[in-house]
């Protein structure tokens, strides 16, 4: 048993309200469920940041390699590379001299992009790191001063609340030398409807995914969440620019999680608070940039302006 999922559920439903870590979605399961949504119609986000690199690929080459300089590419969070390929493909054909880096926890999802990376681009340099970015980072520049760009893609700032946002981005500033680039994706402020269906979609599969996280509960934990009886209830507030989801529960019940010895009472449409999407203007993003020591540097859009990679330097 995971001690620290374990502790991190039992602090999160004993709290009022209850909540739960959406960084627990990504077991086996959780990761195949995000695959699907990312091919969904109605997730735009991945196809957005793709068109983003495919058509303005050559400008962010320039803009990395600075006077024909070396430079490592850091991918926090790569999984399975998908967007990443486009640029690194583009990177390969035009000669540029770089190193990529994937950091990332799980050393299963590493082995499976190194490899699939070697097969596709041989003459590609992966110096995969498994572990905490920032550690993993330190770890770097003991050994290396060749300048980096980081590469934090898909909306995954998002998923952090204003406060955690504004320290993961702070700690990052000062891990990184003046020469060094942050890339980072922020999915923007538009239309409710289309946000609101991107976490609401009509095949069920997001529902299933924040479901999957109570029976990742049953599985490791030994608890006897009825999935049948929480209802998947996503809501976007245009004001602030956050999604968040709840599990709410339909009716009065009890549910106990036997290795923690502990019984979870839930009242009739009570909810469980599961994550946050925020969603950016470009006000937001500059204040975040400003208040955690970076500047922006530029904005990339893809066509419709629903989503901005957005390049920082100190
Ligand atoms: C990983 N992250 C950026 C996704 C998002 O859009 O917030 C996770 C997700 N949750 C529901 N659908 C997708």
């Amino acid at each position: 048993m995971n001690d620290t999922f374990a502790e991190d559920v039992l602090k999160g439903l004993s709290s009022t309200p209850k909540f739960l870590s959406s960084k627990y979605f990504y077991d086996e399961k959780g990761d195949e469920l995000f695959q699907q949504i990312m091919n969904m119609p109605e997730y735009y986000l991945t196809r957005s940041e793709y068109e983003i690199f495919s058509l303005q690929k050559g400008q962010l080459l320039k803009l990395f390699q600075r006077n024909d300089q070396p430079f490592r590419l850091i991918e926090f969070g790569a999984g399975d590379g998908l967007k990443t390929k486009v640029l690194l493909e583009h990177f390969l054909e035009k000669k540029a001299v770089f190193k990529y880096t994937p950091i990332d926890i799980s050393g299963n999802v590493l082995e499976l992009l190194s490899n699939d990376l070697q097969q596709n681009y041989p003459s590609l340099s992966v110096d995969p790191m498994e572990g905490e970015y920032f550690q993993m980072l330190e770890k770097l520049s003991h050994t290396d001063s060749t300048r980096k760009i980081i590469l934090f893609l898909g909306s995954n700032i998002g998923n952090f609340g204003e406060q955690e946002a504004l320290k993961f981005l702070g700690q990052l500033s000062t891990k990184l030398n003046p020469q060094d680039s942050l890339l980072i994706g922020f999915d923007l402020k538009k239309d409710p409807e289309v946000v609101l269906n991107a976490y609401n979609d009509h095949s069920g599969i997001t529902r299933a995914f924040n479901l999957n996280l109570l029976q990742r509960i049953n599985n490791e934990l030994d608890a006897n969440f009825d999935l049948t009886r929480f209802k998947h209830a996503p809501f976007y507030d245009p004001m602030t620019g956050a999604t968040k989801s709840y599990l709410v529960s339909m009716q009065k019940q009890d549910v106990m999680i036997a290795s923690l010895g502990k019984m979870i009472c839930f009242e009739q449409w009570e909810p469980i608070y599961m994550e946050v999407s925020q969603k950016y203007d470009l006000d937001m993003i500059k204040n975040l940039a400003d208040s955690s020591g970076f500047k922006v540097d530029c904005n990339f859009f893809d066509c419709k302006h629903y989503f901005v990679d957005s390049l920082w330097s100190l």
